[in-house]
C-alpha cells in the first residue's frame, strides 16, 4: 500500500487530496499544526482514515519526526499562509511559513530518505500568484515571475527551492503553478466564498448588503476537487517537473457577483454591493489566464467543472448551510 503525507490537511486542498488517496487505497498521514486545532473534528469527520501527526512548518524537527512515523512514498506540501490580503500584514510570517517551510520540508524529505532520495516524491503547492504583474498572457511554466504580495514572494521562493532539490540532490520534485480553485469548502476569507456566503444570507433575509474591495481583477478559477487530481498525476510521472494547472478561462470579480445573484434569481445587485478601501490590496494583481496546455498533453488532466456550475455549486451549499445556521 502506497504511503503520503500531506502538509495542510485541514485546508480546503488537503480534505480533497486526502479522499481522493483514499479512494486510490493509500495509507495517508496528515499533518496537524497546534494544541487544540480547531479543525481537528473537521479533518476527523470527513477523513477519518487519515492519520494525523503534529507539526508545523516552522518546525524542522517536528517534519522529520513525521517523515519517520509516516515513510511516505510521497509528500504533498500544501501548508501555508495562503490568504493574500493577510500576507501583507504578516510578511514575515509568512514567509516563515509559506516561504521558509518549504524548505523545511525539503530538509526533512532529504535528511529522512539520506542517501536513496529515490524513495520519496515531493509536491510543492506553487501558486498563480507567483505571476503577479502581467507579463504575458496566458501564463504558462516560462512565463516571468514578478509577485506582487508578501505571499507570492514567499511561494516564488519555494517553488525555487523545490527546482534546486530536484536539480541538486536528483529529488522527484515537482511544482504545481495552480490558479485559484474553489469549492463549498473554501475558506470563508476568500472572495468566491465571501460572495457565496453572502448571497445566500441575503436571500434567506438574513444579510442585506455585501461589502467588497476591486470588482475589475479577473482570475481563471477552477474547482479544487479537479485540481488535486493534478497533483497526484504530477507525481505519477517518471521525472519531476512544473506544471500550471488551470482552466484557460477568467472572468472578473463582477462577473462573479452575476453568476452568484443571478443563482438566487438577483439579476442587479448594483443596490446589494458596496465596495470599501479596506478590501483594496497594495499592490493587485490584475489579471490571471493560465495555460494548461502541458498539464494536458503530459497528465492528461483536463478540468471537469465550469465557472457557472462552480460558482452555482457554492451557492447551493451556502443556501443550505446557512438556512441550517439561523434553523430555517
Ligand atoms: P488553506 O488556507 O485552505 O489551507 C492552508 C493549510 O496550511 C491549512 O491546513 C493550515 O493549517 C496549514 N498551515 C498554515 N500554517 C501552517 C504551519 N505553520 N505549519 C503547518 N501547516 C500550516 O489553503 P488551500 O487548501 O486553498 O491551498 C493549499 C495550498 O495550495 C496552499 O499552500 C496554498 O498557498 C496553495 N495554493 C492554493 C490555491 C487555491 O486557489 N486554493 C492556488 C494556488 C496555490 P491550519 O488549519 O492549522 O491553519
Ligand atoms: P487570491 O484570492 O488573492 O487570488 O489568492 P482571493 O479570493 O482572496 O482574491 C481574488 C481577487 O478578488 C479580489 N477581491 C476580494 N478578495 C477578497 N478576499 N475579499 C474581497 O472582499 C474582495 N474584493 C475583491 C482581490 O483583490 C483579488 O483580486 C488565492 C489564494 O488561494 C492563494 O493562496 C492562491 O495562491 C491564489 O488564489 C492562486
Amino acid at each position: 500500500m502506497a504511503r503520503a503525507l500531506i502538509t495542510g490537511i485541514t485546508g480546503q486542498d488537503g480534505l480533497y487530496l486526502a479522499e481522493l488517496l483514499l479512494g486510490k487505497g493509500y495509507e495517508v498521514f496528515g499533518l496537524i499544526r497546534g494544541q487544540n486545532n480547531p479543525k481537528l473534528d473537521l479533518v476527523r469527520r470527513t477523513v477519518p482514515d487519515v492519520t494525523l501527526l503534529t507539526g508545523d512548518l516552522t518546525d524542522l524537527s517536528s517534519l522529520l519526526r513525521a517523515m519517520e512515523v509516516a515513510k511516505p512514498d510521497e509528500v504533498y506540501n500544501l501548508g501555508a499562509i495562503s490568504f493574500v490580503a493577510y500576507s501583507w500584514e504578516n510578511a514575515m510570517l509568512t514567509s516563515d511559513v509559506t516561504g521558509k517551510g518549504v524548505l523545511n520540508m525539503l530538509e526533512a524529505v532529504r535528511l529522512y530518505a539520506g542517501d536513496d532520495l529515490s524513495k520519496v516524491r515531493f509536491y510543492q503547492a506553487s501558486s498563480s500568484e507567483m505571476f503577479g504583474k502581467v507579463q504575458e498572457v496566458p501564463q504558462r511554466e516560462s512565463t516571468l515571475l514578478w509577485p506582487r504580495s508578501p505571499y507570492g514572494v514567499a511561494k516564488v521562493f519555494g517553488h525555487y527551492m523545490t527546482i534546486n532539490y530536484r536539480e541538486s540532490y536528483g529529488l522527484h520534485a515537482s511544482s504545481g503553478i495552480l490558479f485559484n480553485h474553489e469549492s463549498p469548502r473554501r475558506g470563508p476569507e476568500f472572495v468566491t466564498r465571501k460572495v457565496s456566503q453572502a448571497v445566500a444570507r441575503i436571500k434567506l433575509g438574513l444579510q442585506d448588503e455585501l461589502v467588497m474591495g476591486n470588482l475589475d481583477a479577473k482570475r481563471d478559477w477552477g474547482f479544487a476537487g479537479d485540481y488535486v487530481d493534478a497533483m497526484w498525476r504530477m507525481l505519477q510521472q517518471p521525472e519531476g517537473d512544473d506544471y500550471v494547472v488551470a482552466t484557460g478561462e477568467t472572468h472578473s470579480i463582477g462577473e462573479l457577483l452575476d453568476v452568484a445573484f443571478s443563482a438566487v434569481g438577483i439579476e442587479d445587485w448594483s443596490g446589494i454591493v458596496k465596495q470599501d478601501p479596506r478590501f483594496m490590496r497594495p499592490a493587485e494583481v490584475d489579471l490571471l489566464i493560465g495555460d494548461p496546455a502541458k498539464a494536458r498533453e503530459v497528465l492528461g488532466w483536463t478540468p471537469q467543472v465550469g465557472f457557472r456550475e462552480l460558482v452555482t455549486m457554492m451557492v447551493e451549499n451556502d443556501l443550505v448551510e446557512q438556512r441550517a445556521l439561523a434553523g430555517k
